[in-house]
């Protein structure tokens, strides 16, 4: 038996590879691979790097589907099951959406694989997969396989996962809905294991809130600090009301934290269910606490809610350059399905598309809701300027010198690379129609 494994892209143009995010290792599919039985062989297309084979000789295709990727995986798997061949699909999007995602689909895994995976392969082999399979929700014992990377190029750094979910309910949160607001750690040892045997020394902690349970964060941080590696990861503002936390983070290797600061304004925050971000008190002093601990930030903000106009935009652009941030997202709100958000705009008449991740016309970097005190034109706009400015030569400059003595001197090159980078795709990602690659699917 052979399964052949995809990562759809986003979406591509003509003349250019893709709607460009970054290329790391894709730890998803390293973990189907360490489930799949050894006598099964394995082959895997990453849509972002490469077209897939549409007529690679295969028995199943599995696909691993986000919202964003949607469409592009429903077209991918019509191309296969015209020739016959089954395909499974599961993921963020297939989880909260199995209505949907099982109507492209020979079944669909809802949930984490772990649980399902052999049984489902089994199936498979004899012809009698099933509609749908209930996996679980948590953490598992498993290794991810990385050998199914080999000869595709993903950025030096590699990916660990050290727990699933968040503890929090914000209100647009994926992550909240499919883990129930529930975090779910992952065996230290196992962690251990993951970073002993990688070739490399720059890590991706995978994880949603790395500072959900404090216990168990001080715990690993003690418990990786000798392997002497350099990691970046994901958390909350509150980690800088605890000094002992931003120590022990810092002495175990760690040179950057994503922090969804998301808003300013209070009544934003209050809105979408994150006012503990303002609750923790002066935003200038905190993110001081954690430059002074020697992390750099990487800041997202996400505009669109009820009291956002251009002003809340340009006020996060300023605070983002007063404290020289490593780098900054300035996001605009996006319903993702089955999230408190979706389900208030649709009350509320506010929707432009019943289901933008597969409307006809809606394409990247649009708004898919009416916002409050600003066209979404406007606000789309906005953001792509905030983006640009943040990335303009004098701004990165500026950055960069700040950030140097805060990070090893590998990171601070790669914060030239990719902050360059970064202002040189604004424009390039904007307005491409999702799920589409316009070489493949001419019109
Ligand atoms: C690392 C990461 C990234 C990395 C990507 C690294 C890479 N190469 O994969 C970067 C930083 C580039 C990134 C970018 C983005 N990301 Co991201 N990312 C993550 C993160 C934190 C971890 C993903 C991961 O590796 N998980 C570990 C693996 C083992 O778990 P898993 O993917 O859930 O897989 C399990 C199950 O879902 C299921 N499963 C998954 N696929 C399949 C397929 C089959 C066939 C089966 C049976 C089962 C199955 O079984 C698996 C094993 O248990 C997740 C959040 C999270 N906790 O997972 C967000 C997440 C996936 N990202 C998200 C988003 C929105 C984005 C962006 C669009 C953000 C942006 N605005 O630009 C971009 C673009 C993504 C893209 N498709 O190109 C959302 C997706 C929401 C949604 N509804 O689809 C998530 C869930 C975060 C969130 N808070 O909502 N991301
Ligand atoms: S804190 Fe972050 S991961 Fe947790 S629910 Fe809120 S947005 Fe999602």
């Amino acid at each position: 038996m052979k399964i052949t494994f995809i990562l759809p892209a986003i979406g591509k143009k003509r003349g250019q590879k893709y709607i460009g995010t970054w290329k790391m290792e894709p730890l998803t599919i390293a973990v189907l691979k360490a489930l799949t039985p050894d006598d099964v062989e394995t082959e895997f297309f990453d849509d972002r790097i490469e077209l897939p084979d549409y007529e690679t000789k295969t028995d199943l295709v599995c696909i691993t589907v986000e919202t964003y990727t949607a469409k592009r995986s429903y077209r991918i798997a019509a191309r296969f099951r015209e020739r016959g061949i089954p395909v499974v699909m599961g993921g963020y999007h297939a989880t909260i959406c199995p209505e949907e995602t099982e109507q492209f689909c020979d079944s669909v895994i809802v949930g984490n694989a772990e649980t399902v995976w052999t049984q489902m392969v089994s199936d498979a082999r004899t012809g009698q997969l099933k509609k749908r399979y209930k996996g679980g929700i948590g953490t598992y014992g498993v290794t991810p396989d990385k050998s199914i990377f080999t000869g595709k190029k993903y950025l030096p750094v590699s990916l660990v996962e050290t727990g699933r979910g968040c503890n929090h309910n914000c209100e647009f949160c994926s992550i909240s809905r499919f883990y129930d607001s529930r975090y779910h750690a992952r065996s230290h040892a196992l962690i251990e294991e993951d970073i002993a045997a990688s070739p490399y020394k720059y890590f991706f902690l995978v994880d949603d809130n790395l500072v959900a349970n404090r216990k168990n964060a001080l715990a690993l941080f003690k418990r990786i600090e000798p392997l002497h590696i350099k990691w970046a990861g994901q958390g909350t503002l509150s980690m800088a009301k605890d000094p002992e936390l931003l120590k022990a983070m810092k002495k175990s290797g760690c040179e950057i934290i994503l922090i969804g600061f998301e808003s300013l304004d209070k009544e934003n925050l209050r809105q979408m269910n994150k006012s503990f971000n303002y609750a923790l008190g002066e935003r200038d002093e905190l993110v001081k606490r954690v430059h002074d601990a020697g992390i750099g930030i990487y800041a997202t903000f996400v505009f669109g809610y009820d009291n956002d106009d251009e002003g809340t935009i340009a006020q996060a652009l300023e605070f983002s350059k007063k404290h020289n941030f490593y780098t900054a997202a300035f996001n605009h709100l996006l319903p993702f399905p089955n999230t408190r958000l979706y389900d208030r705009l649709r009350n509320e008449d506010r929707l432009l598309y019943d289901k933008w991740w597969l409307a006809d016309g809606y394409n990247y970097g649009e708004l898919s809701f009416v916002p409050k005190k600003i066209s979404p034109e406007q606000l789309s706009k906005a953001c792509r300027d905030a983006r640009k400015e943040f990335s303009s030569f004098g701004t990165v400059m500026s950055r960069g010198f700040a950030s140097l003595g805060r990070t090893s001197p590998l990171l601070w090159g790669l914060f030239w690379g990719m902050n360059l980078r970064i202002g040189g795709e604004v424009d390039r990602k904007m307005n491409v129609p999702i799920g589409e690659n316009l070489d493949e699917f001419p019109k």
